[in-house]
């Protein structure tokens, strides 16, 4: 299978091969966690976050938690994606208009690439969860936009183009506290300000997505589909677990399923992702791709403590989703 990527070159992304003797589609770093707890001068816990290329090497979006618990992000920059120097403060947006109303608090922000910027979306406290939105030109400058969802909402990820002349979103409508549901919901805008056309994508579906799935990191747009790794939630008599899978959506209608796996690609199992701050998470929400090798880079948050990273390619992905299908 040679799926067509619509994705630059990245010759720089990082990089492991599948170690010998494992047929996972997906396998972890040796060298996990990439970000440590405190990589910040002052987090408890540096998790769920984002990254692109920028210049010569990486940018991103890290989910501090800092010493008081209070949830924040912060930029960080890295030549290689695996070593990373991370502000020691959050990221001082400066708010689009006198009217954009400030987040109590900020987490597991996604960045997406659109228009020749970067648009950040995030988990943002405003009278309970919602979607926040802005986006910087050099990860230096920071310009915070409209609120894009009402209470309550979170996983809001922009896809990296207009689809059919619009801006486009996944987001998962939810609720103030641990929520026990959510589908993955799709919307539309002319302006990244004004939302609606809503479209349902999907739901749990039982075993490891049978509570709740969000959006994980930017869709990659390939020749099979918008292809989705999100994340799925199962139950447990210890509460909740957190694990990774893939779909793909149509190109032109993605709210419009066109395959999705039937198993994980990534559960909770090594340490790092079963003891933490919350045990048994496996979070991504970012993934580099090389256009030319069809190489995945997969940041996720380990058990709500650290940062890591694992690794697959485009088409492994997409023959698990097409083989294992549901
Ligand atoms: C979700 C979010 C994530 C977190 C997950 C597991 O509701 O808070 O940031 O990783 O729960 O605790």
């Amino acid at each position: 299978m040679a799926v067509q990527i619509v994705s630059g070159s990245l010759p720089n992304i990082p990089w492991e091969e599948r170690p010998a003797g494992c047929d996972e589609t997906v396998w972890r770093f040796s060298r996990n966690p990439v970000v440590g707890r405190y990589a910040a001068k002052t987090s408890h816990s540096v998790l769920n976050s984002a990254v692109v290329p920028f210049g010569e090497g990486f940018a991103g979006v890290f989910r501090c938690d800092d010493r008081s618990r209070h949830m924040d992000i912060h930029a960080g920059r890295s030549a290689d994606g695996i070593h990373w120097e991370i502000e020691p403060g959050p990221i001082r947006f400066r708010p689009e208009s006198p009217a954009v109303a400030p987040s109590e608090y900020k987490y597991d922000p996604r960045i997406t690439p659109l228009d020749g910027r970067y648009y950040i979306t995030w988990c943002a406290g405003y009278h309970g969860p919602c979607i926040g939105l802005g986006y910087t030109d050099d990860f230096a400058e920071f310009v915070q936009m409209e609120h894009i969802t009402l209470p309550y909402n979170r996983n809001g990820v922009l896809f990296p183009r207009r689809i059919k002349g619009t801006y486009a979103m996944l987001s998962r409508p939810s609720d103030t506290g641990h929520t026990q549901f959510g589908d993955i919901f799709y919307s539309e805008s002319p302006d990244l300000v004004h939302w609606g056309r809503h479209r349902f994508v999907m739901a749990p579906c039982g075993g490891w997505q049978s509570t709740k799935i969000g959006a994980g990191p930017v869709p990659l747009e390939t020749s099979e589909g918008w292809l989705l790794i999100y994340h799925g939630v199962l139950t447990s008599c210890n509460g909740f677990v957190y694990s990774m899978g893939a779909a793909l959506l149509d190109l032109e209608e993605p709210w419009k399923v066109v395959a999705r796996g039937a198993d994980y690609l990534l559960a909770p199992a090594e340490t790092y992702e079963c003891v933490g701050d919350t045990p048994n998470v496996v979070f991504p929400c970012a993934m580099l791709c090389d256009g030319d090798t069809g190489r995945l880079a997969i940041y996720y948050g380990g058990a709500d403590t650290v940062v890591c990273l694992a690794f697959s390619t485009v088409d492994a992905v997409v023959r698990f989703v097409r083989e294992r299908r549901r």
